[in-house]
């Protein structure tokens, strides 16, 4: 292998490596399972490098300016992106989202037990995006929560026009004055941090964020802890929510319906949906039950389409 060094590159960073095994037959040769002189096409490190860099800056610059960003992608955020993007193919479509692996709570269902629990009707968004279930009559059983929750964000992210940045957590809200908002605000964006630096404000000094403009905000980051409620909390610190309700013990049958019909837009620009909104309006937490997750995505993804609609 010939490697040619990097000041003689052609331009662009593009691969400049004469190997005379630069072919197809190793295409064949694993077709035919023949393993013993295998050997991939050559590569520089600065290949690989530059392959996910040029990527992640570009989406960086693409994104600054977005049309919605969704904050969290667990169930709901991810439903959310889902029928924002197949609607709505010309909307760039940001998620911002803290953990590295996307999907929330939703890769179990209740106390680390595999299967899933959907009331109908949001079976019909299992079958929308293919994924499996046993009918129990009102209810469905996915076999799997992983199941829905791997298919749904694969959908997610082949849709071209949605970037996720996970390991990315949102720590403020971008705000503009708005007499005409109850708290005198509009909310016209976020701010964001890498999660691991935004968990250290308390030991570090000067780690500034970043910005995405967006005129649509809509936050889905779970009932209160360590991460969740995020942008509810902090429209009560910055006084544009008067207080929190509190979310209330488990009651699925109260606590599944106020959810969906709950979801809206909270203060001009910022639409709630999923368990944060449970910290808003007092409402019950449902447990292992996730068919107000979807559905909530839905009408969060029917709010914000509404706004461009206008
Ligand atoms: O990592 C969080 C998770 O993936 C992410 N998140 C939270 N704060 C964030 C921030 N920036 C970026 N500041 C943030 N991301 O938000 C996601 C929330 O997912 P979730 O599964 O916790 O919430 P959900 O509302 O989609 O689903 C709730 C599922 C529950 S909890 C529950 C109960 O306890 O009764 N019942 C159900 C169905």
């Amino acid at each position: 292998v010939d490697v040619v060094e990097p000041a003689t590159l052609p331009h662009k960073g593009s691969v400049a490596i004469s190997n005379d095994k630069l072919n197809t037959k190793t295409a064949d040769d694993v077709a035919e399972g023949k393993w013993k002189d295998f050997s991939f096409d050559a590569i520089r490190e600065s290949q690989v490098a530059r392959a996910m860099a040029r990527r992640y800056f570009n989406d960086l610059d693409r994104y600054a300016e977005s049309d919605i960003v969704i904050v969290g992608a667990g169930s709901c955020g991810l439903s959310t992106a889902y029928t924002l993007a197949k609607a709505r193919p010309d909307l760039k479509i940001a998620i911002i989202e803290a953990s590295v692996s996307p999907g929330g709570g939703a890769w179990l269902g209740g106390q680390l037990f595999s299967a899933m629990v959907m009331r109908k009707p949001a079976n019909k968004f299992l079958i929308d995006i293919g994924v499996p279930f046993e009918d129990e009559g009102p209810y469905v059983v996915v076999k799997h929560a992983a199941l829905f929750t791997s298919t749904l964000l694969s959908k997610v992210l082949a849709f071209p026009n949605v970037k996720l940045f996970n390991a990315t957590s949102v720590e403020d809200l971008i705000t503009r004055r708005d007499e005409s908002a109850p708290g005198g605000v509009r909310i016209a964006g976020v701010v964001t941090n890498w999660t691991l630096v935004a968990m250290h404000h308390e030991d570090q000094s000067c780690m500034d964020p970043s910005t995405i403009n967006a005129p649509v905000i809509i936050s889905t980051t779970g009932h209160d802890g360590p991460f969740g409620a995020f942008s509810v909390k902090r429209l009560v610190s910055m006084q544009a929510l008067e207080r929190l309700g509190g979310m209330r013990g488990l009651d699925m049958n109260t606590a599944e319906d106020a959810i969906v019909r709950g979801t809206r837009e909270i203060v001009p620009g910022l639409i709630v949906g999923g368990m944060e909104l449970s910290e808003v309006d007092g409402a019950n937490r449902m447990g292992p039950t996730f068919g107000a997750m979807v559905l909530s995505g839905m009408k969060a993804a029917e709010e914000a389409l509404s706004v461009f609609e206008e």
